[in-house]
């Protein structure tokens, strides 16, 4: 005997052409917005963590990776990334931005290449280096800012004594995400050359403020200062200092031709708090990255705090409240990557205190 057929009644959907729906659904690639959960959060769902990289440990490990690892082809570069353990193991310092620190030592060579993901480095200790920048030979010292904007060509060496140690930002996470990377190795031959103590870009862009050649056409979207000094970032927040009311200064490093930033995906800055002053709190969307230059302070990055002296590194993820207060007087680096929010129209801001 055949088993009786049950109808839905009238308006109700009949269960088995619901499953056979989902079903059709899924086999078509396709997925109901309305069995989604958290595709629209109230607040970006962080995974970076608020996280402090010590320079003890930094300089100790980057010193033994002189002794241990050689760099050549393949290699390339002997380069530490700082590794948000927010991040699943995955090599960045935030969800857009790659930290790290690169040492080089005396008599060495990081052979030339370049990439889209766009580089900057910020100088710790030593000297001698040079990085030639699209042909342009740079020196680098503590406390310099050097840049090599996507798909610059670029190789460091140094024919000093003593080695080099910077920080190293790129934009990789965000330009992978995107789907927008490519790299390509340069000539093996390695230039030999002698460094003029300036670069064509600093005596053509850096040398008087608020002076560019008059018949300036760049159509990059980069600034062509590639360099930016020690002694002029230094003169700009003494002076800024001296005017300030709460003890703190902050300067923005700029293309000189435009007034933008220096590269269309990170901003960076320089920071000034002296000894018992405290910066405003505030949060952003949008991470960050801080090098702590010179002096001691205690940083409050989210629910986290973390006391810092020099060479000291830590990551801010998106929306996480910010405020460092200075034990001594106290420099910091920082790098961002406020500009693609500002230009994607996503940027904001909330000032806590
Ligand atoms: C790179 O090219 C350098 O040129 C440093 O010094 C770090 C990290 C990932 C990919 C490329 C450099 C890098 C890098």
């Amino acid at each position: 005997m055949a088993s009786p057929k049950f109808v839905a009644p009238e308006g109700m959907p009949k269960k088995n052409e619901v499953d056979d729906f989902y079903e059709s659904v899924a086999d078509a690639d396709l997925q109901p917005l309305w069995v989604q959960k958290g595709i629209m959060p109230n607040e970006p769902p962080l995974a970076a963590v608020p996280f402090a990289w010590k320079w003890k440990t930094l300089k100790e490990l980057a010193e033994l990776s002189g002794e241990l690892i050689p760099i050549d082809r393949g290699g390339d570069r002997r380069v530490l990334s700082l590794s948000n353990p927010g991040l699943a193991g995955q090599p960045y310092a935030t969800q857009t931005l790659w930290g790290a620190v690169q040492y080089l030592g005396p008599g060495e060579v990081a052979p030339a290449h370049r990439h889209t993901p766009a580089a900057l480095r910020f100088v710790i200790e030593g000297s001698g280096v040079w990085t030639l920048v699209n042909g342009d030979p740079v020196p680098m010292a503590p406390g310099d800012l050097v840049l090599t904007p996507s798909w610059s060509w670029h190789e460091h060496h140094n024919p000093g004594k003593i080695p080099m140690i910077w920080f190293d930002a790129l934009d990789l996470p965000l330009a992978r995400s995107l789907d927008a990377v490519f790299f390509e190795n340069g000539p093996d031959q390695m230039v030999n050359r002698a460094v003029d103590p300036i670069s064509k870009s600093e005596l053509t862009y850096g040398t008087s403020t608020g002076l560019v050649p008059f018949d300036h056409a760049d159509q990059t979207l980069f600034s062509p200062l590639f360099a930016y000094r020690w002694k002029d970032t230094d003169r700009a927040l003494s002076r800024l200092i001296e005017l300030s009311a709460d003890g703190t200064a902050s300067v923005k490093f700029v293309d000189p031709t435009r007034g933008i930033d220096v590269m269309p995906t990170m901003r960076c800055s320089m920071h000034r708090v002296l000894a018992g002053s405290r910066t405003r709190k505030y949060r952003r969307n949008g991470s960050s990255v801080w090098v702590t230059f010179r002096g001691s302070a205690v940083v409050s990055v989210g629910e986290e705090r973390f006391h810092l002296d020099e060479g000291d590194m830590f990551a801010v993820p998106s929306w996480c409240a910010l405020s460092i207060e200075a034990t001594q007087d106290s420099d910091f680096f920082c790098t961002s990557d406020a500009p693609v929010f500002e230009k994607l129209g996503l940027a904001r801001e909330e000032l806590l205190d």
